[in-house]
C-alpha cells in the first residue's frame, strides 16, 4: 500500500531540522513508502514515536483492565472445564499486556511510568471494559463479539509499520481467535439450551453489540489521528471501515448461533459493497471515556489495589536482582 506523502515533523517549537533529522527523516520516509519497518533504534519523528507509546500503552492498558470482567466469573463458571478454559483467557490477556507493555518501552518510556499514567486516571483504555459482565452468557458475548473485534482491528496492525509493535500482535491475534471462538462456542450451547438459556444469551448480545461497535473508535470525521496513522502505515484501515467488516462478519455468524443482532437497520449495501448499521449513541462513548461509564470507578479501584496488593512482587523482584548483580560483581572482581 502507498503512504501518503508525509511532512517533515520537527520537534515542537523549532522551525527548521538539524542535518542529522533530515538525514533521519528521509530514511524514515524511505522505509514508510517501501512498506517495510521502522526498528526501536532507527531515527522516527517525535510525533511518531509519540502517537505509537499512546496507541500501544491504551492498548495494553485495555488487556491489563479487561481481565477484570472475565476474571469476575471465574468462580461461578458453570463446570471445570468452563472454569480452566477461562482461567486460561484471562491469564493470555495479562501476557497481551506484557508484550504490549514491552514494545512500548522501546519507544523510550518506562513502564511504570505508562502503567502510573493508568493508576492515575490519566491514560485511556478500550471503553467496552467499561461496562458490567452480569451473566454467564456475558463471557460468550464477550469472547464472540469483543475479541471478534479485537481481531478485525488487531490483525491488520500485524503490518503495523513499527517492527515490535507489529510482531506482538501476531501472537495476539492467534490466541484472540481461540478466545473468540471460546465465546462463540459459549453463546452456541446456551442459544440451543432451555428457553431461559436461549434468553440469556440473546440479552447479552443485546447489550455488547453497540458497545462492541464502538471498539473501533469515533467515526472517521471524528478521529483525529487515524489519518495521521494511515499516512505513517500505524493504521492500515480507517475506523469506520473495520466497523462495517466485523458488522458483516458477525451478521453471517449470528445466523449460526440462532440469535439476532439488534440492530434494525442492518444491511448489505450492494452498490457500496458495504454493510450499513445503525447510528450509534457517541455521547454515551464520549461519557464512557471520559470516565463517566457504568464501571469506569470500579475498574480503576480494582488496578489500584491489585497494584498495591502486587507491592511484595516488586519488592522481592528488586531484591533478587540486587542479589544476582552483587553476586556477579563480586564474581568478577
Ligand atoms: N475506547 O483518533 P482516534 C481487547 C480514543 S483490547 C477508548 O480514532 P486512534 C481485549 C483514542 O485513543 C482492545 N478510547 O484514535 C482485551 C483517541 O484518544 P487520544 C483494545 C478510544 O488511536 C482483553 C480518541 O479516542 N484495542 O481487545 O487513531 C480482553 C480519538 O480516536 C476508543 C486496541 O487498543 C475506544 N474504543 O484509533 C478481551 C487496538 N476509540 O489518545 C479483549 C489498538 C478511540 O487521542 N488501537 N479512542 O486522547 C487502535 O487500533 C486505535 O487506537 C483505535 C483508536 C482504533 C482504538
Amino acid at each position: 500500500m502507498a503512504a501518503a506523502p508525509l511532512q517533515p515533523v520537527p520537534a515542537s517549537g523549532e522551525t527548521s531540522l538539524s542535518e542529522e533529522d533530515r538525514a533521519g527523516q528521509a530514511y524514515f520516509d524511505r522505509i514508510i513508502a517501501d512498506d517495510s519497518r521502522i526498528e526501536p533504534k532507527d531515527w522516527m519523528p517525535e510525533a511518531y514515536r509519540k502517537t505509537l507509546t499512546r496507541q500501544i500503552s491504551q492498548h495494553a492498558h485495555s488487556e491489563i483492565i479487561g481481565m477484570q470482567p472475565e476474571a469476575n466469573w471465574i468462580t461461578r463458571a458453570p463446570s471445570l472445564k468452563r472454569k480452566s478454559i477461562l482461567m486460561a483467557k484471562v491469564q493470555d490477556e495479562a501476557g497481551h499486556g506484557l508484550y504490549l507493555y514491552s514494545a512500548a518501552e522501546t519507544l523510550g518510556t518506562p513502564r511504570d511510568v505508562l502503567n502510573q499514567q493508568l493508576l492515575d486516571g490519566k491514560a485511556k483504555y478500550s471503553s467496552i471494559f467499561n461496562y458490567p459482565a452480569r451473566s454467564w452468557a456475558d463471557m460468550g458475548a464477550i469472547g464472540w463479539l469483543v475479541d471478534g473485534a479485537a481481531i478485525a482491528n488487531q490483525v491488520p496492525l500485524c503490518r503495523a509499520s513499527f517492527g515490535p509493535y507489529g510482531r506482538a500482535m501476531v501472537r495476539i491475534c492467534k490466541e484472540e481467535s481461540f478466545h473468540q471462538r471460546q465465546g462463540f462456542e459459549i453463546l452456541l450451547e446456551l442459544s440451543h439450551g432451555t428457553p431461559a438459556q436461549k434468553k440469556m444469551a440473546q440479552d447479552a448480545v443485546d447489550r455488547f453489540y453497540a458497545p462492541a461497535l464502538m471498539m473501533f473508535g469515533p467515526p472517521d470525521d471524528d478521529s483525529p489521528n487515524s489519518k495521521q496513522s494511515m499516512a505513517w502505515n500505524i493504521k492500515r484501515f480507517s475506523n469506520d471501515e473495520l466497523r462495517q467488516r466485523f458488522v458483516g462478519m458477525i451478521a453471517e455468524q449470528v445466523k449460526v448461533l440462532g440469535l439476532t443482532l439488534p440492530d434494525p437497520e442492518l444491511r448489505f449495501d450492494e452498490e457500496t459493497g458495504k454493510w450499513i448499521h445503525m447510528e450509534l449513541d457517541w455521547q454515551e462513548f464520549k461519557d464512557v471515556i471520559a470516565g463517566r461509564g457504568p464501571c469506569n470507578a470500579q475498574r480503576l479501584a480494582r488496578r489500584r489495589e491489585a497494584h498495591e496488593n502486587g507491592a511484595w512482587v516488586r519488592e522481592a523482584a528488586r531484591a533478587y536482582a540486587q542479589k544476582t548483580a552483587d553476586k556477579r560483581k563480586a564474581g568478577a572482581a
